[in-house]
Order: structure tokens, then C-alpha cells, then sequence
């Protein structure tokens, strides 16, 4: 009952009244007014109004079943449909494949205040402070064979890149394979783990760490790392990052599904691709090399153009793309 009163209110432009409330949820005035002293609680701005009835003035920033269910609920058919809010975990992606062993649904999303041991790509940390920054990580169920599963990472990249322009204007770009940047600083991470047998997917979890309102890093990423609020100068509502996020990743995950690669997003991921037509460096196993950046192909490799003219496709897995100066 709280999450669709708190969806009521917020949706409603005038007084939403107590009779109206109750007779819609079938309980007492004391009922309501109970869940409104909450929600002022939790830190919302409530007016009631004798004869009008109660109105929202102030959404706080804060990640709770209601707020992020309030948002989620009505947008997508299965992305986040099923929620697990932590006021803290060690990492939600682990989180998340605990659930995908123990049946947990497709789209089951876990979300977290803050992680107290949030990962990155091979072993690396991703600082999670709490109450300023979205952790999330939504379990898959694919029907497809795991040598399609990293195209979820571009995938949710491209939902990523999208909701975040929508909500903020911010023109924001993708590193590819797994980083959204803006102004050559990091902004997301995006963290994508499997669990499969020889040709059959048990499950996927694709975690997303987005910076969004953290003001200070620490010092040893302070000078590649940023935030939404750092760079358009006002606070974000997060949980209205998560529904958008889940929106636009539903309906790319679903296109993904029914065309099997990414040729429907490529041209869309190049323009969005920050080191496209430039010259990047290769980091793999052996010796650095440096090479011109094509763009990616239909299945999520970077295509790159040697110094002898010839093209090579390069693995995700494989390597981390670095520009010529520095992060970017
Ligand atoms: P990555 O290995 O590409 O990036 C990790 C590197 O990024 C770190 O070594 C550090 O230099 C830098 N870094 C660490 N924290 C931050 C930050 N908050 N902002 C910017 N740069 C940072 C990227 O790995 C994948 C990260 C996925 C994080 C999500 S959060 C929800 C889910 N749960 C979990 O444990 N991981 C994922």
C-alpha cells in the first residue's frame, strides 16, 4: 500500500484526498495517516490540507523498496519486477548470482546503498560510499549460448548511455567495452559475471556502478572519476535513474533476443563510442600496441585498423583500450 500511495501522490497534480485513499485501499484514515507519518519519516515532504487532502512537495534521494518499486512497477514487464534493496551489501552482483543459484526470476534486480566490498573487472575495487551513488545488478536468464553473454555488457551500456541523457541532458559517451565517460572521466562501470555449463547459460548478472550525486573521490581516482552531480551541477533523484535504466534495458534486452547479435544498435553504439576514429592503445596479454578505432562489429568486438593497414577484431575479454593520453 505505501508504494502506490507514494505513486499516487507523486502522480497526482493536485490534493490527493483521505477518502479517496481509503476507500481505494480499503482501510481507515488511520491506516493512511499512518503511512503518511512514515513517508515524513523516511524524509518526504508532505502538505495535508483540511478538506483538500494530502499533497507531495519533496521527494528525498533515497533508495527504499517503495521509492524504487513506486518508479519501476508500472515501466517494464520483467526488468526489476522483482526487487532486493540493501541498505548495504558487500556487492550486489554477488548478491545477485546467490539469487540466480536459488531461483530467483529473469530481471530480478538487487540494489544497494552502499557496497562494502563493490568489485570491478578482475579483481579490481569500485568505490561504493553510501547515499549518493547507484549499485545494482540485474540477474538474466537467456535462452541463447554463452558466447553471446558479453554482447549484455555493450547492451546495457547503450541502455545505460541512453537513460542517462534522457534524465540529464549530459552528453555522455561509452568506453568500450564497459565504462560510460563524460569529459574523459569515468562515470559508470559496468561489471557482467556468468554462470554456464559447457553450452548452456545458467545465469548472467550484469552489475552497474553509476556515480550520481558523490561529490569527492578518493584521491587515487580523483582525477578520472566523476559523478551527474559533478557535472551538471545539481542533485539527482537516483531511484529515477534505476527506472530509466530498466526501461531502456528491457526494451534493448528484448531487441537483442529477437535479432541474436547487435546489428540494430551498432551505427546508434558508434556514434556514442568515445575512442571511434581515433587512434587508442591496446593493452592485452603481450606488448602494448597502438591502432585506429573502427567502431565495433555486429557482434561487439572493436574493430581496429593496424599500422600495416590490416584489420583486427579485438575481445572484450582480451583487453582494455586505452586513449593515446591517458584514460580516455
Ligand atoms: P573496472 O575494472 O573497469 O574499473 C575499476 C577501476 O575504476 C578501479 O580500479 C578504479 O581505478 C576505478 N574506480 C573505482 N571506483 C570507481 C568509481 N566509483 N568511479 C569511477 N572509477 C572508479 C568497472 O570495473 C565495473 C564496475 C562495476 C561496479 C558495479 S556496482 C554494482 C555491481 N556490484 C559490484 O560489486 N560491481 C558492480
Amino acid at each position: 500500500m505505501k508504494t502506490d500511495i507514494l505513486k499516487l501522490l507523486r502522480e497526482s497534480e493536485s490534493y490527493v484526498s483521505g477518502q479517496q485513499l481509503c476507500e481505494h485501499f480499503g482501510v481507515s484514515r488511520t491506516a493512511i495517516w499512518k503511512v503518511m507519518q512514515q513517508l515524513k519519516e523516511e524524509g518526504y515532504q508532505i502538505e495535508a490540507v483540511r478538506n483538500k487532502g494530502y499533497r507531495i512537495t519533496e521527494v528525498p534521494d533515497i533508495m527504499t523498496r517503495e521509492e524504487l518499486e513506486s518508479r519501476i512497477s508500472g515501466n517494464t514487464k520483467w526488468a526489476g519486477q522483482c526487487l532486493y534493496v540493501y541498505a548495504e551489501t558487500d556487492s550486489t552482483n554477488i548478491r545477485a548470482k546467490q539469487l540466480g543459484e536459488t531461483g530467483a526470476p529473469h530481471g530480478t534486480l538487487v540494489l544497494a546503498d552502499r557496497q562494502s566490498a563493490g568489485r570491478g573487472r578482475r579483481g579490481r575495487n569500485w568505490e561504493s560510499p553510501e547515499g549518493c551513488s547507484v549499485y545494482m545488478s540485474i540477474l538474466l536468464r537467456p535462452e541463447f549460448t554463452p558466447d553471446k553473454a558479453s554482447m549484455l555488457t555493450l547492451v546495457m551500456a547503450y541502455s545505460v548511455a541512453k537513460a542517462l541523457k534522457g534524465c540529464t541532458g549530459l552528453d555522455v559517451q561509452i568506453k568500450w567495452p564497459n565504462d560510460i565517460v563524460i569529459n574523459g572521466k569515468k562515470l559508470v562501470g559496468i561489471l557482467t559475471e556468468m554462470s554456464t555449463e559447457i553450452d548452456y547459460i545458467n545465469h548472467v548478472v550484469v552489475g552497474v556502478g553509476i556515480n550520481v550525486n558523490t561529490e569527492i573521490f578518493p584521491e587515487e581516482i580523483a582525477d578520472r572519476a566523476t559523478s551527474l552531480r559533478n557535472e551538471c551541477g545539481y542533485k539527482i533523484q537516483r531511484s529515477v535513474i534505476v527506472a530509466e535504466v530498466m526501461n531502456q534495458f528491457e526494451q534493448d534486452y528484448e531487441m537483442f533476443l529477437k535479432k541474436k547479435d547487435l546489428s540494430w544498435l551498432r551505427e546508434k553504439y558508434n556514434q556514442l563510442l568515445v575512442n571511434c576514429k581515433k587512434e587508442v592503445v591496446i593493452h592485452g596479454a603481450a606488448e602494448p600496441y597502438s591502432a585506429y578505432a573502427l567502431g565495433i562489429n555486429n557482434t561487439g568486438e572493436l574493430l581496429v585498423r593496424l599500422e600495416d593497414g590490416s584489420v583486427e577484431a579485438v575481445y572484450a575479454g582480451e583487453v582494455s583500450v586505452r586513449g593515446m593520453f591517458g584514460y580516455v
